[in-house]
């Protein structure tokens, strides 16, 4: 296939353009992705308001690219590696993450995985090797290529997911990270996932190129288009990619072609810098809309189900906010922990004095302290 042709699988009144399905998508697999997908709708409105009522102070929604992430993540593999930004929520839940680490981590609670410390939407699971998020664009490719590495060196069979976004494309680590992987033959996937706008550029000022995908070929390996708001496409595309990545055959750069439909984050007004006819014409290609016309085309699929999976699916988010919210801050001293096996005098120094502080009530505790607005 062309750099430039888009893969798509189902169009978007759902019908297919084919019957014949991978042997492994079982109807329970596939409708199991759907209640992903919804959920990861609700999570992201659930979000975007506790943000709106002081609750959590960040949120990076993903609506409207639940295929890409649902389907991109769906096909790891045990021993797999992934590394993803902080618009991937639905891509860690798919992964293994549970609902109420993805809840604890946006209050930054004592139960959270990254203890406080992150950003919220800066999600990170050792035991899933899902890596630690990076809020500054694109580090994370060349970090992926020398991960892919290692696998290699190490005769691993296993993968890396590199996840990105089209705004990411213009920055030099992404140049560096694909050169790497180009000449060490990495088993690593580069998932765009181009969702037309970089906060308010939109992806025409972000290259010359006829796509993104085609820039693969200057590095000696394949890119491919996606439809990204076709799971089916994304998926096959990507465990393609994989299965090839971990039988020896290198790198491959995938490019979904997908929509933000909500803000860039909630420090975004979308409004100031896009129309809303073009995002009219995105909703029309809604992702869930398509992939339920499909399953109810199939007869997996009915309005029972669907309003069942809608009502349960919001009340599990709901109950992992209020049991995420229960939890307290992490305890202070936990910040002078993790950097050093051995902490410095100097260190000790600081959590006595921070600890006396408490003591005598000048810090009454640690509070959640926002840093965007
Ligand atoms: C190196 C760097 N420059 C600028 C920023 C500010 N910034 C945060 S998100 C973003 C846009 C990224 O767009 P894209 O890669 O398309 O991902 P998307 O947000 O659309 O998922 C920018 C410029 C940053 N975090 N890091
Ligand atoms: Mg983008």
């Amino acid at each position: 296939m062309a750099a430039t042709e888009v893969l798509q699988l189902l169009a978007p009144d759902g019908s297919a353009a084919s019957e014949e399905l991978p042997a492994e998508l079982d109807p329970q697999r596939l409708v199991g992705w759907y209640r992903n997908m919804v959920l990861l709708r609700s999570f992201d409105r659930r979000a975007l308001n506790l943000q709106r009522q002081g609750r959590i102070y960040f949120y990076a929604p993903a609506s409207g690219q639940e295929a890409a992430q649902i389907g991109s993540a769906a096909a790891l593999q045990d021993g797999d590696w992934m590394f993803p930004t902080y618009r991937e929520a639905g891509a860690c839940y798919q992964r293994g993450l549970s609902l109420q680490a993805l809840a604890d981590q946006l209050f930054g609670n004592a139960r959270d995985l990254t203890k406080g410390r992150q950003m919220p939407n800066h999600f990170a699971c050792a035991a899933l090797r899902i890596v630690s998020i990076s809020s500054p664009i694109a580090t994370q490719i060349p970090q992926a290529a020398g991960c892919a590495i290692a696998q290699k060196i190490k005769r691993e069979r296993a993968a890396t997911l590199c996840y990105f976004g089209d705004g990411a494309t213009s920055e030099g680590d992404f140049h560096a990270g694909m050169n790497f992987a180009g000449v060490f033959r990495a088993p690593c996937v580069f998932f765009c996932q181009n969702n037309q706008w970089a906060i308010t550029v939109p992806v025409s000022r972000q290259t010359g190129s006829e796509s993104i995908a085609i820039k693969a070929k200057a590095y000696g390996f394949e890119g491919y288009r996606v439809d990204g708001n076709d799971i089916l496409a994304v998926y096959t595309s990507v465990k393609q990619a994989l299965d090839k990545a971990r039988a020896g055959g290198g790198p491959t750069l995938i490019e979904a072609l997908t929509y933000r439909m909500g803000p860039h984050s909630t420090s975004d007004d979308p409004r100031r810098y896009r129309s809303e006819s073009e995002v009219a014409e995105w909703e029309r290609r809604d992702p869930i809309v398509r992939f339920e016309r499909w399953l109810r085309s199939r007869g997996w699929l009915d309005d029972a189900t669907v309003a069942a999976i809608e009502r349960e699916t919001a009340a599990e988010v709901e109950q992992a906010i209020r049991s995420a919210e229960a939890v307290d801050a992490p305890p202070p001293q936990s910040l002078f922990e993790d950097l050093y096996a051995e902490p410095t005098p100097r260190l000790r120094e600081q959590q006595r004095e921070l600890l006396g502080l408490i003591e005598r009530g000048v810090v009454e505790r640690i509070t959640r302290t926002p840093l965007f607005g």
